[in-house]
């Protein structure tokens, strides 16, 4: 099984998830056609709260930190704010989902803030995510601190 996403931190179990964990999870979390939820996005998700029933965080945990190595990006975003509305996109057309959309696996908050505005922001959208991290104290979190760096990251997207 190719890992996915790692669970680390504060949880009562640690754990490494695959395509097929996340497909086999009950149908209460998955969210089949995320276009619904938001008309730029496509494919199909599971629930943040299916993949924590699974891992189990302890009550320590405040923080939720989602890690990219694919592109050292990371964000570190307040748990309760997000834990019944985050999913995971991680299926389009019934295959992993792709790179160019943020697969194999893109974290995303439906109604977030544009960048900058608030701490669940469409920065806080983590591509491309394959470890995260519960703590009692925020993460590490390299979003763009301002908006020229942001700029230029976007730029660097468009040309890549
Ligand atoms: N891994 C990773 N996730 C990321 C980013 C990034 O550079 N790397 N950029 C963020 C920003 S600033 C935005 S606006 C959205 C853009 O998502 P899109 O390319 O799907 O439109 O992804 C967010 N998630
Ligand atoms: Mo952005």
């Amino acid at each position: 099984m190719t890992t996915l996403l790692k669970i680390e931190g504060e949880v009562a179990k640690p754990l490494e998830l695959g395509f097929e964990d996340l497909a086999k999870l009950a149908e209460a979390h998955q969210v089949g056609d995320v276009s619904r939820l938001d008309p730029k996005r496509s494919g199909d998700a599971v629930t943040l709260a299916g993949v924590l029933s699974l891992a189990q965080p302890k009550a320590s945990a405040r923080y939720l930190t989602l890690h990219s190595s694919r592109d050292d990006f990371h964000a570190s975003i307040p748990l309760e704010a997000v834990r019944q509305k985050a999913i995971f996109i991680y299926r389009l057309d019934g295959q992993p989902l792709p790179v160019g959309s943020g697969g194999p696996l893109r974290f995303f908050v439906p109604d977030h803030a544009a960048c900058h505005l608030d701490d669940i922001d469409e920065c806080s959208n983590v591509k491309f995510v394959d470890r995260i991290e519960l703590s009692a104290e925020r993460g590490f979190d390299n979003r763009p601190p301002d908006e020229g760096t942001h700029a230029r990251l976007h730029e660097r997207q468009k040309s890549d």
